[in-house]
């Protein structure tokens, strides 16, 4: 028989004593180390309340199957409060990542053709090209420079300028020129603002953002002056395409971008474009910039697999005779790289829902309007999911074993990541552009960690020496 809610296993009953535990064991830093350990202790379900949010974790692939078919027509996840209340402290509308219901729906299947189509993929792939071989260009200059035909560093600032390079000339069809020698300072203070608003968002996860504001507790504060910094660099940029677009509105044949795109359709209002517009634009800079520093860090450390990809890039690079698009079709290889860094380096902790219907989890009865949370990163690292998986290996992504729910790094259905498209086609260009210049080694190999700061970022910096092929 199933069992009931209540019979599920996990430290929820006595949630003040789970709060004090989780502080003592720096929790906020660890989240899914704990969530690995809880998954050890309890097996492939618990239940949980740290503060005051209640979920119910899994782990397995058939239970995320049966969670995302109880998600209904409007996904939701976990709300993050401190996001919200910023929105509403400031007066500003919430974009496609906070809204809800029928207004979530109605802006984000607008957006999906603008955004994540394939159909669009083609119009983003010349922008994001260039902008991968500026990139180039840049390394060889700085190793020119440092005079030993070398150049060993923390790419992570560099990766960053990539990141919001691209993702810009994606939505406003322009440069930003952040791969210059000198660069604008507003575009450097958004960068940072972005990786504060993260920092700071963590902690208001467990301690409700209302209630610091009216202590005027600092975290607040930073987390404010985060989203303001974020919000003044986006609202220029945004004016700055209106305007162009206002005085000359023929279209010139061109691909103008994301966002005079949506302007032209006109289809959503004003202040709903302005609204998203910023999230993909705030979104799209550590999530894809961590992610190819994670990409560099395994393939220094593994030099036969950055050989082999190399070396399949090459071939695709004949294959296609200078069709980027079609060459995109034939490096499967340098595609599982990037899945198994996902796998290992998540940018996200756990998927969450609020289920829509009575469902079943490990003979467990969960009632509709429960937060269901899968622990993408405990997943990740099962061995009973993913054999010997300690192991950085490509090739198991490709098409031999059965890849059911196992590949969710960018989420699931209607509410997956809106900029999937965008990070996959930035990220593979990148590796293509540096792969085919340059070889990645790593000094010391040491093990590094992650570290929770809402998004999961290496727990120091990683050295990395760049020499030309
Ligand atoms: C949502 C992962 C890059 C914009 C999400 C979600 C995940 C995710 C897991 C939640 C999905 C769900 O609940 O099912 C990632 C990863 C990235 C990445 C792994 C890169 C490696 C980006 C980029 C952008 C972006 C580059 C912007 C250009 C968004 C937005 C949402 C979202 C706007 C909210 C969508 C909605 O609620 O409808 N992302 N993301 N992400 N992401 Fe990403
Ligand atoms: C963090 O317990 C851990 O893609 C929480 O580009 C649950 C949670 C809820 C929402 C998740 C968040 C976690 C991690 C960061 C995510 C976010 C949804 C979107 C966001 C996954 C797992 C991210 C990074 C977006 C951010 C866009 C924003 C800066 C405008």
């Amino acid at each position: 028989a199933v069992q009931p809610f209540s019979e599920i296993p996990g430290q929820w009953k006595n949630s003040v004593a789970n709060l004090y535990t989780f502080w003592k064991m720096d929790g906020l830093r660890n989240i899914h180390r704990i969530m690995v350990h809880n998954f050890n202790m309890h097996g492939p379900i618990y239940r949980e309340k740290v503060g005051y949010y209640e979920s119910v974790n899994i782990i397995k692939p058939e239970d995320a199957a049966v969670l995302f078919k109880a998600e209904g027509h409007y996904p939701k996840r976990l709300r993050v409060e401190a996001w919200t209340s910023y929105r509403d402290y400031r007066n500003r509308k919430y974009g496609v990542l906070l809204k809800d219901g029928e207004d979530w729906k109605s802006n984000r299947i607008i957006l999906n053709k603008e955004v994540i189509s394939p159909k669009m993929q083609g119009n983003f792939v010349p922008l994001l090209d260039e902008v991968g071989q500026d990139f180039v260009a840049r390394v060889y200059k700085k190793i020119e420079r440092s005079g030993q035909n070398e150049w060993t560093t923390d790419l992570s600032h560099e990766l960053f300028k990539y990141a919001l390079e691209s993702v810009s000339h994606v939505l406003y069809g322009e440069r930003l020129g952040l791969l210059l020698d000198y660069i604008d300072p507003d575009a450097q203070h958004f960068i940072d603002c972005i990786t504060l608003m993260f920092k700071t968002t963590s902690p208001m996860l467990y301690l409700p953002p209302a209630l610091l504001r009216h202590t005027g507790a600092r975290i607040w504060k930073d987390h404010v002056e985060a989203w303001d910094g974020i919000f003044n660099q986006a609202d220029r940029c945004i004016q700055s395409i209106y305007r162009q677009l206002r005085k000359n509105p023929e279209a010139s044949g061109k691909y103008p971008g994301v966002l005079a795109s949506l302007l032209m359709l006109d289809k959503l209002s004003i202040e709903d474009i302005k609204a998203s517009i910023t999230e993909l634009m705030a979104g799209g800079v550590d999530t894809t910039s961590i992610t190819l520093l994670w990409t560099l860090y395994e393939l220094a450390r593994h030099p036969d697999l950055q050989e082999e990809i190399r070396a399949e890039i090459s071939a695709a690079r004949i294959a296609s005779k200078g069709d980027v698009v079609q060459m995109l079709k034939m490096v499967p290889l340098l595609k599982g790289a990037l899945k198994e860094t996902l796998r290992l380096h998540p940018v996200a902790v756990s998927l969450q829902r609020y289920i829509t219907e009575d469902i079943v989890l490990q003979n467990y009865h969960i009632p509709a309007g429960t937060l269901v949370q899968l622990g993408l990163y405990a997943m990740g690292r099962d061995h009973r999911i993913f054999p010997h998986p300690e192991q950085y290996r490509p090739s198991r992504w490709l098409r031999s074993q059965s890849h059911y729910f196992r590949s969710l790094s960018f989420g699931f259905g209607p509410r997956q990541c809106l900029g999937r498209r965008i990070a996959e086609t930035e990220m593979q260009l990148f590796l293509i552009h540096m792969l085919e210049n340059f070889r990645f080694e790593k000094q010391r190999q040491v093990e590094v960690r992650s570290t929770f700061e809402l998004i999961l970022l290496p727990e120091k910096p990683i050295m990395l020496t760049i020499k030309p092929l």
